[in-house]
């Protein structure tokens, strides 16, 4: 049943705490704008989300770019303004491509929360829940390096140049990864959040490089694609994969040794948290500019332990 929650409908119970307040808000409509349909990570979001909305008696619109990109994203954002809903939660799929249209949505008068990723400008979200990215990027640089023994030619896989998370994840990896002297560094290469563009670019590094040792894939559809091509190529295994976020399909590819490692995010008290927040804002309460949440790194050891790997099922 558990591996069901982050894709079927969701649970009950587990709100994160907060919220049951004013009247305020009843009534009112929440309209959540994620990075991109059909990602487990947002529909665990959006389950945190409609939790918390229903405590304060509000209502939530959830409206989903078909890509991870910021020019499907903007018509969407502009179609919600028009609607007019007291306040939107968003992942923004560009930190500077979003600011126009979230800067009209505020002109507006509606009140806006980032939720995962965020924008290269203050002042137009009134707070903002994230992981913190960089710190999440080191975490895979490190347990890259554990698996491979501290040696030998790493990629990164960034799914998206300019969203902040992929963005952050890269440069938090770079900047740990400097610190083990044995591990050459081939750099980042972008997949535009598609699996087979991650799939090709492990066949090309591979290529040239035959001594390739590991992978850090940066979210859900980097590492879906960089255990395509490894499969292709006969290295699954022997080149180490750490990978991002741990919904169902990514703990059956921990399971499956597709990746050996994955940085957990917590999606659904980061929907819980940014609808606290957005309450807040609207009842006249000074609302937390910035939440930043942890990750946790699962590997293969902790599927294991009672405990371990149950956090990350945890909707
Ligand atoms: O990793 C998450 C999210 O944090 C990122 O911004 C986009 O990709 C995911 O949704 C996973 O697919």
């Amino acid at each position: 049943a558990a591996l069901a929650l982050g894709l079927a409908a969701c649970s009950s119970g587990n709100s994160g705490g907060g919220g049951g307040s004013t009247g305020d808000v009843k009534g009112k409509t929440i309209s959540f704008v994620p990075g991109v349909s059909g990602d487990s990570f947002y529909i665990t979001m959006q389950c945190g989300i409609q939790a918390e909305a229903a405590k304060n008696g509000m209502k939530v619109d959830m409206q989903a770019p078909q890509q991870f990109d910021a020019s499907l994203q903007t018509p969407i954002v502009n179609a919600v303004v028009a609607k007019k809903p007291a306040g939107i939660l968003i992942a923004p799929t560009d930190a500077k491509a979003m600011v126009p249209p979230l800067l009209q949505a505020k002109q507006a008068g509606i009140k806006i929360g980032l939720v995962d990723t965020t924008l290269s400008k203050d002042g137009i979200a009134s707070s903002s829940v994230s992981t913190d990215n960089v710190a999440a990027g080191a975490s895979a640089a490190d347990a890259l390096a554990k698996l491979i023994g501290q040696q030998g030619k790493v990629l990164v896989i960034a799914f998206k140049a300019g969203a902040s998370t992929s963005d952050d994840r890269q440069h938090g990896f770079e900047q740990e990864i400097k610190k083990y002297s044995g591990i050459k560094y081939l750099g980042a290469q972008v997949n535009d959040n598609s699996p087979a563009k991650a799939a090709s670019i492990i066949s090309a590094t591979l290529s040239a490089n035959p001594d390739l040792k590991g992978v850090f894939a940066t979210n859900q559809f980097a590492a879906e694609g960089a255990a395509t091509g490894l499969r292709n190529a006969g290295k699954q295994g022997a080149v180490k994969t750490v990978g991002f976020d741990a919904g169902p399909v990514q703990m059956q590819q921990l399971k499956r040794g597709d990746v050996q490692a994955l940085v957990a995010q917590q999606p659904y008290q980061i929907g819980t948290q940014a609808v606290d927040q957005l309450v807040a804002s609207l009842t006249g309460k000074k609302p937390n500019p910035k939440i930043g949440t942890t990750t946790t790194t699962i590997t293969q050891d902790d599927l294991s332990k009672p405990a371990g790997g149950q956090a990350a099922y945890k909707t």
